[in-house]
């Protein structure tokens, strides 16, 4: 049987409303009432509002600041999301949530951020409450508001906002609960992208719904959202998969040690490099080194698809199925790996050789 366990965090400085408050889920539209009435008093105060996303943002995080920025907006006051990773770092899908709104929301990185704060600048984490998991370490608590589903712990910002709210499915399911209560109206596309966001974690999501979250479903809903279109984000990142999974089904054919120019091995210490390396998820493992005199030795291991021998013959060494070499002079161990490249890859690193069987 799974018992849920509730924990809400809200915790309003002492000069806004001194409450640290543990609620069961059926309270929680109250808070977010407070919620509404302190973020909107704390943004109108401000001069601009910088939001935070976390680190490596996933769709939560960002569709949940988007929600945030739509309560900015209302208020008229210049907001900006802050995104620190490179934008090719970040999940497909999530680069296409961002692409969707760059037009109508202001994201800017770390250094536009430095630049821009001021001051009366006010903070909002979505999605994120620890250092660690923010580009930027420090706040001034005074000017720094949390929304959040994440525990607790010492590492916490300190804020004069925070809502904490574990027992949330999402910062998204906060966010639109909030912006719902701002009387907004969600553009189809945040509202797609506040519904992926909820989704993220499907199973789980689905186990924790409640009523309160069915509720912001609803409400997404009526402002356009669907299934099919949030999956959409999800799709991006799937195809991306396949697209991995595709390059890791064409195999590792090969892995290669080449040794030092200036080290000599001998022909066992090859052979049990080889041999060793053959353990890692690869079809063939060659060792290339020096074995003195001016030679330079090949040591090949297959398992089975490939015929190392064969390969080794074209090398003008010979060998069986799964265990070959050669031994070439007046080379050296760089050049013994291109033509090596060559052999294996005849198609990627030149001509096919010739067969000197
Ligand atoms: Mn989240």
């Amino acid at each position: 049987m799974c018992i849920s366990t509730f924990f809400l965090f809200c915790q309003i400085d002492k000069k806004m409303n001194n409450a640290t408050i543990k609620a069961k889920r059926g309270i929680i539209m109250i808070e977010i009432e407070n919620l509404k009435i302190n973020l909107e008093s704390l943004i109108s105060n401000s001069d601009r509002v910088m939001i935070f996303p976390h680190k490596g943002p996933d769709f939560d995080a960002i569709a949940a600041s988007l929600g945030v920025s739509l309560i900015s907006d209302k208020l008229k006051v210049d907001n900006h999301i802050v995104i620190g990773d490179q934008m090719c770092k970040l999940f497909p899908g999530v680069q296409k949530m961002i692409e969707k709104e760059k037009d109508n929301h202001s994201m800017i990185d770390t250094e536009e951020y430095k630049k821009a704060k001021t001051k009366k600048t006010l903070n909002i984490l979505c999605d994120v409450n620890k250092p660690q998991l923010t580009w930027v370490e420090r706040f001034n608590k005074n000017r720094l508001a949390i929304i959040d589903h994440h525990d607790v712990d010492d590492e916490t910002f300190e804020a004069i906002l925070r809502h904490i709210d574990t027992s949330a499915t999402s910062a998204s399911e906060i966010a639109t609960a909030l912006v719902s209560k701002s009387k907004i109206k969600i553009p189809e596309n945040i509202a797609n992208s506040l519904l992926a966001g909820i989704l993220l974690d499907t199973d789980d999501s689905i186990r924790r719904l409640t009523g309160d979250s069915s509720r912001v479903l609803t409400t997404l809903y009526r402002f356009g959202a669907s299934s099919s279109k949030a999956n959409e984000f999800f799709q991006e990142d799937i195809k991306n998969n396949e697209k991995v999974q595709d390059l890791v089904k064409k195999g590792i054919k090969f892995a290669l040690i080449m040794g030092d120019e200036d080290v000599e091995y001998s022909k066992e210490d090859l052979a049990k490099a080889a041999n060793k390396l053959l353990r890692c998820p690869v079809n063939m493992s060659f060792a290339i080194g020096n074995i003195g005199e001016g030679i330079v030795s090949i040591s090949g291991r297959s398992k089975e698809s490939d015929n190392v021998g064969e390969i080794m013959r074209q090398l003008e060494g010979g060998g069986g199925p799964c265990s070959g070499a050669t031994k070439l002079s007046d080379t050296t161990v760089d050049e013994a790996g291109k033509r090596l490249l060559r052999v294996v890859f005849p198609n990627h690193f030149g001509r096919k050789q010739k067969n000197t069987k």
